[in-house]
């Protein structure tokens, strides 16, 4: 019986310690397009699911602003996700969890007594079918109206919150204790596709989509336009494995959506 005790003590204490990622005041980095720590962009649409222009009149049709395509490479241009929607994007080169930020989202946002901003979570994956969210966080609680603006600083790991590009760091996974990593089906030093979905910050009604901690996201609303929701202009690569992923990697998965 005694052993037993001991044992069952031993094991316990042999547990490490439950990943916890909460909310420090945190903020990420803002990048440059011409950033030379930008190694390479997202080169491949895998597939794209517009939202609505507004989630809550689904008769007034889907956001449609820019064609799939316009924001691959360097030179991107905006993609219009509308409310809820997603794009998921393929890499190349894989994206590994080096040293800090390891990849950079662009929307188009801009500066105006704060910056005009319209969120997207981020999320992402190694094999095209199992994806992990970037632990969000949102510390503004009143809802922004179609055109307010918001401090950049009142958000983290949501991308579009810069006028510039927001660095992203695989390590919060794993700080998270996500269970898609700590399960092996996403795995931060391989990652070869990323998916941005768009934020639906109706917090007013009550229809708000919400951060890793449960709050609201607050995001401008309601703003039924053609080109409403995030508008993605790029992915960018920081940290990468020497080796190229095999066309063969992501065309394989790609199938899966069509
Ligand atoms: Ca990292
Ligand atoms: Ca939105």
């Amino acid at each position: 019986m005694r052993t037993s005790l001991l044992l069952i003590t031993v094991l316990i204490l042999a547990q490490p310690a439950a990943a916890q990622f909460t909310d420090t005041g945190q903020v990420n980095a803002e990048y440059d397009r011409t950033d030379s720590r930008l190694v390479s962009w997202a080169s491949q649409v895998v597939s794209v699911d517009r939202g609505y222009m507004d989630y809550s009149q689904p008769e007034l049709g889907l956001a449609s602003f820019g064609a799939e395509g316009d924001c691959l490479g360097a030179a991107g241009t905006p993609v219009s996700l509308g409310d809820g929607g997603s794009i998921t994007l393929g890499f190349e080169t894989e994206i590994t969890n080096g040293s800090g930020d390891d990849f950079v989202v662009f929307e188009n946002g801009f500066e105006w007594n704060g910056v005009f901003m319209e969120l997207g979570f981020v999320e992402v994956s190694s094999n095209g079918v199992d994806f992990s969210r970037l632990p969000s966080l949102c510390r503004r609680e009143t809802q922004p109206g179609p055109w307010d603006t918001s401090d950049p600083a009142l958000f983290y790991n949501l991308a579009g919150n810069f006028v510039g590009g927001t660095g992203f760091d695989l390590q919060d996974l794993v700080t998270a204790g996500d269970p898609n990593v700590t399960g092996g089906v996403v795995d931060v030093n391989h990652i070869i596709f990323v998916r941005l979905v768009d934020v639906i910050g109706d917090v007013a009604e009550g229809g708000a989509t919400t951060d890793y901690l449960g709050r609201a996201v607050a995001d401008p609303y309601p703003t039924a336009t053609e080109s409403c929701g995030m508008d993605l202009t790029g992915v960018a690569v920081i940290n990468t494995g020497v080796v190229a992923v095999e066309n063969a990697s992501w065309g394989s998965v790609k199938s899966l959506y069509r």
